[in-house]
């Protein structure tokens, strides 16, 4: 067990040349592509890659560029090797020993001197199901601190609430990418597939073949929008108004499925009373769309009779985002268009463990399972399977920026970190940067030198997608095993290991007694078992098998489950709850002063932050360096040229990038790429209001200004 790494790499020898074939699985989003590289000595002794699909029930054997290339920042030559300490100001080599030790020296000094709450725990959506559900144990009976969450607050929070709201369970799609040809009208609202899952395309493609209408909801005309047979080109942060509008036109039309309402839902009534005060014409006015297109969006999706609406960033990443979201559910419920064949709703998952890693604890407020933390049986049922009393597991802690505000105010002083880059990814980052430069210990898990991991005391090498084996739950909630094909270099560990490894120098040795990742597979699967997310008949063997299981499986005979709600909701009482909550929190508004609205997302080529792909020579190449996407009408009025530098400021911050001049972005609106750090940074400008349910930041709504930089 030396280096914490386990088993024989999965590596198959194709012939007597030394050449190899290595079987894994794509690291960036949760479509989890499946993949073959060829590893290919050349007689020089140079080694080449190729990399290829693998046939899975995703994307069948498609990958995009990410895929394609992504195994070049794990083999890159700035990959962490050994453990880093901060010595004289400086970053420099360490050993294992002389790193834990004083990682558990000083979190036993913080214990002491400030209480376990001065401890943070952050993770990530790309760590395994095993890592994060053991980061959960790890920050609740490791440390005893009751501060851990995750940047799936800033994914998945306003979708993962509004289906928990509303049906009672978050399951990322409700129904089988196969429903996506068969139905006959797609609502894509702030999602941008041909970009973000390109390797689902061909489901549309598919369905636009079979004659479905396509409405795409999105300020700019994305490669998404170029499939629409309707872009409604709305401004952004006004999507509840747009799917409010459309539920008012299909109740007036009587586009609407009385039998579904009355037998499978409740809540009807008061959102029938709320509706009469809806104006399509008044929606239409704010959206900045025609009303006649929406009423087209309204007898398009009202008529069909199948039909699958898809939310993603663009209308959850708002101060209303949970409240946007149950406004789409809204139209769902009320045409019946759920729980039958070419039917349902899709949150469209971003990071590659995405839906698994925002159901085993990391969050919050939450236990293993997608339990509650404040249930008291839930947390009865987890700490016994922990082996520990109920009370030794703390209450529930705060969303990951207001982590980062108690960093600032100084309550929490010290911050574990696994798996993010949040100096880049958090909204406000002048107040990030500050909070984390306050901290007296900070410790970085990565396997590249982020910009948080420049900021760190000490930062501990981690394996990669190729070394690491564990479990991940695409965006259909199948859970995929990924195997190790290499062994990790270096001095590198895996994540879980560190944990294991912390905690016993934190005489927390038997609780955190794991020598595989299966074996933390294996206790997770029980303390998921008659949670909402249920992973007790899912076992590696089955994967392997398999090829990937939807949860929920409750028993090692069931077959999972593929296809929701066809009987009934998760609620107790069976039924979906419409909502007629109305939004309370207001916008960022434009003023005279920042007169723009600044909003943001994802270009092809690159993911997240950047660290890894912006490491990829190949995928560097494609796009080079941050920019804003700018009407030219826009670009006239500010007197900006096609590739000038120009500054953008909120009231919270600047950042410079270079214009991009394109007719596809709205007059009132620009977008700028999330994927560069530093002074190209889009979130020195952007909003920390947070929405009231679910805490996630406006993201995409900030009231800017724009001007050239001479
Ligand atoms: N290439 C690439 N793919 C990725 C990622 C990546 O970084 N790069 N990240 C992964 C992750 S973690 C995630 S979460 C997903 C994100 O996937 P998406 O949510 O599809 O990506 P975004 O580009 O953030 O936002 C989608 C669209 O929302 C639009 N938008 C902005 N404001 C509004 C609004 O107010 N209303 C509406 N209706 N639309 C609006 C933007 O113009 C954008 O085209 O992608 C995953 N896949
Ligand atoms: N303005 C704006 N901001 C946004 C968004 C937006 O649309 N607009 N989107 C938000 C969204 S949806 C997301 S998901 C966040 C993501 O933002 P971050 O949480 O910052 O995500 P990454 O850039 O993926 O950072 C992950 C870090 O973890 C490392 N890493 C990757 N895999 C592993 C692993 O297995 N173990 C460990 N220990 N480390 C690993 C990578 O090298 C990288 O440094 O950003 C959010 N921020
Ligand atoms: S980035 Fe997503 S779509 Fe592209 S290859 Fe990877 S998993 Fe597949
Ligand atoms: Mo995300």
């Amino acid at each position: 067990m030396k280096n914490g790494l386990t088993g024989a790499a999965v590596v198959e020898e194709s012939d007597g040349t030394g050449n190899k074939v290595l079987h894994t699985q794509c690291p960036f989003c949760s479509v989890q592509c499946k993949a073959q590289i060829h590893m290919q000595t050349t007689p020089s002794g140079a080694v080449t890659y190729t990399v290829e699909g693998l046939p899975n029930a995703a994307s069948s054997g498609r990958l995009c560029v990410k895929g394609l290339n992504a195994h070049q920042h794990a083999l890159h030559s700035e990959r962490l090797q050994q453990p880093l300490m901060r010595k004289e100001g400086r970053l420099v080599p360490a050993t294992w020993d002389e790193a834990l030790h004083t990682i558990a020296e000083r979190f036993a000094a913080a214990m002491t001197a400030h209480g376990p709450d001065s401890i943070g725990v952050y993770g990530g959506g790309s760590l395994t199901n095993e890592t994060a559900y053991l980061l959960g144990k790890f920050a609740r009976i490791g440390v005893g601190t009751r501060y851990i969450d995750y940047n799936g607050r800033f994914c998945m929070s306003a979708a993962a609430s509004a289906g928990s709201r509303t049906f009672g369970i978050d399951r990322g799609l409700t129904c089988r990418l196969a429903d996506i040809p068969l139905a006959r009208c797609i609502i894509l609202a702030g999602t941008n597939i041909a970009e973000c899952q390109p390797t689902l395309m061909p489901y549309f493609n598919e369905a636009k073949e079979n004659g479905a209408f396509i409405i795409v909801i999105d300020p700019r005309a994305t490669a998404t929008a170029k499939m629409a047979d309707l872009h409604l080109q709305i401004r952004p942060g006004t999507d509840i108004l747009l799917a409010d509008a459309m539920l008012k036109i299909m109740l007036d039309e009587g586009w609407i499925d009385k039998q579904f309402i009355h037998e499978r839902t409740g809540g009807y009534e008061e959102l029938y009373a709320r509706m009469k005060d809806v104006d399509p014409a008044e929606a239409a006015r704010v959206c900045g769309i025609d009303e006649e297109q929406i009423r087209r969006a309204a007898s398009a999706y009202g008529l069909a009779e199948t039909g699958i609406v898809f939310t993603a960033r663009g209308v959850e990443q708002q101060t209303d985002g949970h409240l946007a979201v149950r406004a789409f559910l809204n139209l769902v419920l009320a045409s019946g268009k759920i729980g039958r064949e070419g039917c349902g709703y899709g949150a469209v998952t971003g990071q590659g463990n995405g839906q698994g890693g925002r159901e085993h604890g990391q969050k919050a407020d939450q236990l293993p399972g997608y339990r509650s933390i404040e249930n008291e049986a839930d947390r009865a049922y987890v700490a016994s399977v922990w082996g520990v009393a109920p009370e030794d597991i703390p209450g529930k802690g705060v969303s990951a920026y207001e982590m980062m505000e108690l960093m600032h105010q100084g309550q929490i002083k010290t911050l574990f970190l696994m798996g993010s880059n949040p100096v880049v990814s958090n909204p406000n980052v002048n107040l990030v940067k500050d909070g984390l430069e306050k901290l007296d210990f900070l410790v970085v898990a990565d396997m590249l030198l982020s910009e948080t991991a420049r900021m760190a005391d000490i930062v501990l090498p981690v394996s990669s997608y190729l070394e690491n084996t564990g479990t991940l739950t695409n965006l259909e909630g199948r859970v995929l095993l990924r195997e190790a094909a290499l062994p990790a270099p270096g001095e590198v560990h895996h994540d879980w290991h560190i944990l294991c490894d912390i905690a016993e120098r934190l005489g927390k040795g038997k609780l955190f007694s794991y020598t595989s990742s299966e074996e933390i597979f294996e206790e997770l699967r029980v303390a998921s078992k008659g949670g909402a997310a249920d992973y007790y008949g899912i076992t590696y063997e089955r994967l392997r098998r398999e090829e990937g299981i939807y949860w929920p499986c409750p028993s090692t005979d069931h077959p999972g489950t593929p296809f929701m709600f066809s009987e009934a909701f998760a609620h107790p009482d069976g039924k979906a709850q419409f909502t007629s909550l109305q939004n309370s929190v207001a916008k960022e508004a434009v003023s005279e002063e920042y007169p723009l609205i600044l909003t943001n997302g994802r270009v092809l080529a690159h993911y997240l932050t950047g660290v890894q792909t912006r490491r990829s020579p190949t995928l560097a190449a494609r796009s080079e360096a941050n920019f804003v996407e700018i009407h030219p009408d826009t670009a006239r009025r500010y007197r900006i040229e096609e590739g000038q530098w120009v500054e953008i400021e909120s009231e919270r911050g600047s950042f410079s990038v270079r214009s991009r001049i394109s007719g596809h972005i709205r007059k009132d609106t620009i977008f700028v790429p999330m994927h560069w750090g530093g002074v190209q940074n889009v979130n020195l400008a952007t909003s920390p209001a947070l929405d009231p349910f679910c805490k996630m930041p406006g993201f995409k709504v900030a009231a800017v200004r724009i001007k050239r930089v001479y």
